[in-house]
């Protein structure tokens, strides 16, 4: 008598509803191919990929694909299945939507089920009575979001005529991923669709509908786990003797594999009776093993934080259902505390009782249409999420923002982050916008928010959920300020709803109203996080950020083209200039293209070709994330964290991301590995002398010696410091300066060099710092005298040695021809500067296409500035 899920996948077809095809279809210059309906779809899917797969469109990534389906997003489309129902006594059946996008309308054999409008929820429909034995015909029919957000969209500016009309869009009277409609850095693919799996849920007994975990900590004795686990029961069974076990089977990681932690399981019985029964259960953990984040445990950032493997049983006298998972033991907590001055406070996250500077991106969905990314399962492999992840833990980083535009992210996502040890920060999906605040939206968003805090809360990476993305900034700063809306900051959803969702149902974990928050001024510098975007949105120039002094910045960046193999992605060969119309279209910052590229210009020559447009926008943003990142590292102790905008692209474009939509790394990704090192030597300007600081992550003292240089770009020094420095656990310290004296006038031809040799064992990255005089387009350097060798490392890598007689600044390896699979992986290094007598060894991957150091040596090209 288990509970059972059959999932109903199959047998899909998609079709325009009639009513609709004369109208916005021929108006909007839909394909013929059309007439001849329903084609097959997929689900979970999107129906762009289905109108793709069957010619109707152009891949709207591809050139201005995106244009030529925007009449898609005007239509209503159906999908029908039909699946077999065996057993006649499925009485308490349910059908579970996992995800539905968006406005749609269910009907089983003809008779409806209920209606639907948000893709952030699953909906579940009871199905007993309503099948039949043999063929049952699904169909689910999705009215046009862009129609339906448009007419709510009016209606709401026609009853509330006080409110700023300009900021009620038809996005935002819609439950559904805010960045489908157009973002500054992607593309308005609104698109429908059943995009996460459909069940069959048959529960002749009971199931586990949640549950949620606490630990408690306490010295000399065992860890306490509390668990709160909630049945349901079917109406047959509500006072049949049913028991709800608990066991720790596991504890370890992934790559060493996981052991038997000795744990007593703990077992209790289910109360009787309706709804949501709650079982309490504790466990008693000897010697608890912590869950600690990248680098926190281990400097080295490829240590995997300890997990426990956790299991729930539900039996009558046989199981009936069971939940598996992974949980971590860890505390965690948002430090506000008032400066002593009285002018701010403080705002970082302590994890295990330690304070943790945050170093991250912000992550959006890796894809525009995220039925493409894998959904609920642990064990995928070799996914684009998984990639991603892995980099960003790979370049050092320990935190990831979930941004507002957004999903709640799968499953797959929130495991990898727990196994890799990437703390989440966690927006609800709003962002730069005005949500409505009448009964019915909060009521709808209050029954979203409870779903997704049950589904996310067990997970060690989840580190604070917080309201929003930059609404209570943009109120302060148009909305209110215009005078267009009176009131206060009081703001129903953010500041009532969620908090009481959360501590009603996530009561550990931190809630912050949005981002940026704190203070009057929402984007202060003296409370919570900070934007700092005055400077790609503002000044320009990168050299702006080391003026700001953020307690936490969780949004700054700079945009830069993607990588050779995204632009192969969407241009024809016509297209390849950096100021075609298509290269154009591929930038969506509304920066004005000029502007975007005399950013870049300030700093390095103008772009003439394709390849000058890759190379020069991606070192400038290069520059600019280690100019901001290591002025902030630095005044660690006030500040406490730096989330960058952005980590990764949804299809490919010129953006704030590090890694391109082919995941290629730009220029940037690889500085990140030195920059986000846990110990970081840094170099600053100030004036006549360059200042050399040390940042330590580590919860240890850091010793050792440290060297400064003045060099000329062939090799003389002109000046030097030796010095022994040390910075203690957690910190930062200045700890020494070099004078520049002998560079006045020849600032273009020499540089400085800063190296730590520490006592310890430490990664490398990091611990030397090159620092140019001038602007890198002014260099004066001479002929570097480039020297490549190639030859096989080992089994899976090649070795690439390079060595250069003076300064070779800036190198970039390109291998010509088919990109290489998993570009993440293929370049140990890439865009660093040879140092002049030196030679380095840098690891290429291998693959069937690139197995021999002659073919290594016929495509490898490389680019010095
Ligand atoms: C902030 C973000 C995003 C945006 C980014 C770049 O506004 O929250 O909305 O993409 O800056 O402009």
């Amino acid at each position: 008598m288990k509970t059972t899920r059959t999932t109903i996948n199959h047998g899909w077809t998609v079709r325009l509803l009639a009513e609709e095809k004369a109208g916005a279809h021929s108006a909007l210059g839909g394909s013929d191919k059309l007439l001849v309906p329903p084609l097959p779809a997929n689900v979970p899917g999107h129906l762009h990929d289905d109108l793709m797969r069957a010619g109707v469109i152009q891949d709207p990534f591809y050139r201005f694909g995106e244009i030529g389906a925007a009449w898609v997003d005007e239509c209503d489309w159906a999908y029908e299945t039909t699946f077999q129902v065996t057993d006649p006594a499925s009485q308490h059946a349910c059908l579970v939507f996992h995800g539905l996008d968006t406005v749609a309308e269910i009907s089983l054999n003809d008779s409806p089920l209920g209606q639907t409008d948000n893709m952030f929820v699953p909906h579940e429909f009871p199905v007993g009575g309503k099948l039949r034995v043999g063929d049952n015909t699904l169909r689910v029919v999705f009215r046009s979001a862009m129609r339906v957000g448009r007419a709510r969209a009016q209606e709401w500016r026609e009853a509330n005529p006080q409110l700023p009309s300009n900021a009620m869009t038809e996005r935002a009277v819609l439950r559904k991923a805010q960045y489908m409609y157009g973002w500054d850095w992607g593309p308005r693919v609104v698109s429908c669709g059943i995009w996460q799996p459909v069940e069959l849920l048959s529960l002749p007994v009971a199931r586990i509908l949640d549950w949620r975990h606490e630990v408690q900590f306490s010295p000399d004795a065992p860890a306490r786990l509390h668990i709160q686990a909630f049945v349901e029961r079917s109406p047959e069974a509500e006072d049949a003797p049913l028991t709800l076990a608990a066991s720790l089977p596991g504890v370890g990681n992934t790559e060493d594999g996981f052991s038997d932690p000795g744990v007593e399981p703990a077992s209790a019985p289910v109360p009787t009776g309706e709804g949501r029964l709650r079982v309490d259960l504790t466990l008693n953990i000897e010697d608890p093993r912590l869950w600690q984040p990248a680098g926190r445990g281990d400097p080295h950032p490829d240590s995997l934080p300890t997990l426990y493997q956790i299991e729930l049983s539900l039996a009558a006298d046989e199981p009936v259902d069971t939940r598996r998972a992974h949980i971590g033991l860890r505390t965690i907590e948002l430090i506000r505390e008032p400066d002593p001055d009285g002018k701010g406070e403080s705002f970082k996250f302590r994890v295990n009782g330690h304070d943790i500077f945050a170093k991250g991106a912000n992550w959006i969905p890796a894809d525009s249409l995220p039925s493409r990314l894998p959904h609920d399962s642990e064990e995928v492999h070799n996914t684009r999420v998984r990639d991603l992840l892995v980099a960003a833990r790979d370049a050092g980083m320990n935190m990831l923002r979930v941004w507002g535009g957004g999903l709640y992210e799968s499953e797959h996502f929130y495991h990898l982050c727990d196994q890799l040890g990437i703390l989440v920060w966690q927006d609800f999906p709003y962002a730069c916008a005005y949500y409505q605040e009448d009964d019915a939206f909060v009521q709808a968003s209050r029954t979203e928010a409870i779903a997704a805090v049950r589904r996310l809360r067990n997970h060690p990476s989840l580190a604070l959920w917080c309201g929003n993305n930059e609404n209570h900034w943009f109120f302060g700063m148009w909305w209110r300020r215009t005078g267009a809306d009176p009131r206060p900051f009081d703001h129903k959803i953010y500041e009532h709803m969620l908090p009481e969702v959360v501590a009603e149902e996530d009561p550990a974990r931190p809630y912050w109203p949005s981002s940026p928050f704190g203070g009057d001024d929402p984007n202060s510098p003296d409370f919570g996080d900070m934007h700092c975007w005055d400077v790609w949105h503002g000044r320009g120039d990168w050299i702006h950020y080391a003026e700001h002094r953020p307690r936490f910045s969780s949004e700054f960046g700079f945009s830069a083209s993607c990588g050779p193999a995204a632009w192969d992605m969407c241009l024809a060969d016509q297209d390849r200039s950096p100021r075609s119309l298509v290269v154009k279209w591929h930038d969506k910052t509304a920066k004005g293209y000029d502007r975007y590229l005399g950013y870049t210009t300030l700093h390095f020559p103008d772009p003439e070709t394709l390849d000058d447009l890759i190379y020069y926008t991606q070192l400038n943003q290069l520059e600019a994330l280690k100019f901001g990142i290591e002025s902030w590292r630095r005044t660690m102790g006030r500040c406490w964290g730096t989330l960058f905008w952005q980590l990764q692209d949804c299809w490919p474009v010129q953006s704030w991301a590090v890694i391109d939509y082919a995941l290629e790394p730009k220029a940037a990704y690889y500085a990140a590995r030195r920059f986000y090192a846990p110990v970081l030597l840094s170099l600053a300007r100030r004036g006549d002398v360059v200042e050399a600081h040390l940042v330590n992550d580590l919860l240890t003292q850091v010793e050792g010696d440290v060297k400064l240089a003045l060099i000329t770009a062939g090799g003389e020094v002109l000046a030097e410091e030796k010095l022994s420095a040390a910075v203690g656990p957690n910190s930062a310290a200045k700890v020494g300066d070099l004078t520049l004296a002998a560079a006045q006038g020849r600032e273009t031809e020499v540089f400085v060099t800063g190296e730590f040799a520490p006592t310890q064992d430490l990664p490398a990255q990091g611990l030397s710092n090159t620092l140019f005089l001038a602007e890198p387009k002014d260099l004066d350097l001479p002929d570097p005298g480039l020297a490549v060798e190639v030859a096989d490392a080992d089994d899976h890598h090649f070795a690439v040695t390079l060595s250069a007689k003076s300064l070779a600044p800036y190198l970039w390896l390109r291998l010509d021809g088919e990109p290489e699979p998993s570009p993440l992986t293929l370049w140990e290094d890439n865009f660093f500067h040879l140092h002049p007598g030196e030679t380095r060894t840098i690891k290429l991957r291998k693959s069937p296409t690139l197995d021999t150091p002659e073919a290594v040596r016929t495509r490898l090209t490389i680019r010095r500035l």
